[in-house]
């Protein structure tokens, strides 16, 4: 699996998935989150309530996908990343959401996805630990369809971080 970093916004990239830093009601936030409803359309939070009336709130670490509604890319895998603690070790939950991320790109036949850098944002994780924890994450994890692994950063500081550790 290729690894690349770009600038950027994710709602505007051509990928077969994108992956949204969700929060676990799966009802729209703020952030990426925000964004992705806002530029997705209204299709994506129907089927976020149908999982949710269905599954209840999305456990850290967990993914779903829906469909992408009116963005380029075909899925969007809503994770939930961990709120950062300076008292708790939750890097394996943050792990845990690019390992499930991918797992479910590769059940839905994706080769190519996009991540933003997750919990980096509103959940506090501090940027050069959220990019080795991420970079790391993805190297890691098993072989699948998934051929190339796009981490899209927002701000010039989040992409230096994830530069810096690739
Ligand atoms: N494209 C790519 N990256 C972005 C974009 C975008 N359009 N917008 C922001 N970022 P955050 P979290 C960057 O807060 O920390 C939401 O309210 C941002 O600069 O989106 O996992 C959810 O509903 C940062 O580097 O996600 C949850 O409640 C990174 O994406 C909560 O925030 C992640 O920031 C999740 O917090």
């Amino acid at each position: 699996m290729d690894t690349e970093i770009v600038r950027g916004d994710i709602t505007q990239q051509n990928v077969d998935a994108i992956v949204n830093a969700a929060n676990s009601s799966l009802l729209g936030g703020g952030g990426v989150d925000g964004a992705i409803h806002r530029r997705g359309g209204p299709r994506i939070l129907e089927e976020c309530r149908r999982i949710r009336a269905a599954s209840g709130p999305l456990p850290t670490g967990q993914a779903v996908s829906t469909t992408a509604g009116d963005l380029p890319a075909r899925w969007v895998i809503h994770t939930v990343g961990p709120v950062h603690s300076a008292t708790e070790d939750r890097t394996h939950l943050l792990t845990s959401c690019y390992v499930e991320s991918l797992r479910l790109a590769d059940e839905l036949g994706a080769r190519t996805v996009a991540f933003p850098a997750i919990s980096a944002g509103a959940y506090g994780w501090p940027l050069d630990d959220a990019a080795r924890v991420a970079v790391a994450a993805v190297r890691d994890a098993a072989p699948s369809s998934v051929t190339t692994c796009r981490f899209v950063l927002f701000d010039e500081a989040a992409y230096a971080a994830f530069d810096r550790v690739l």
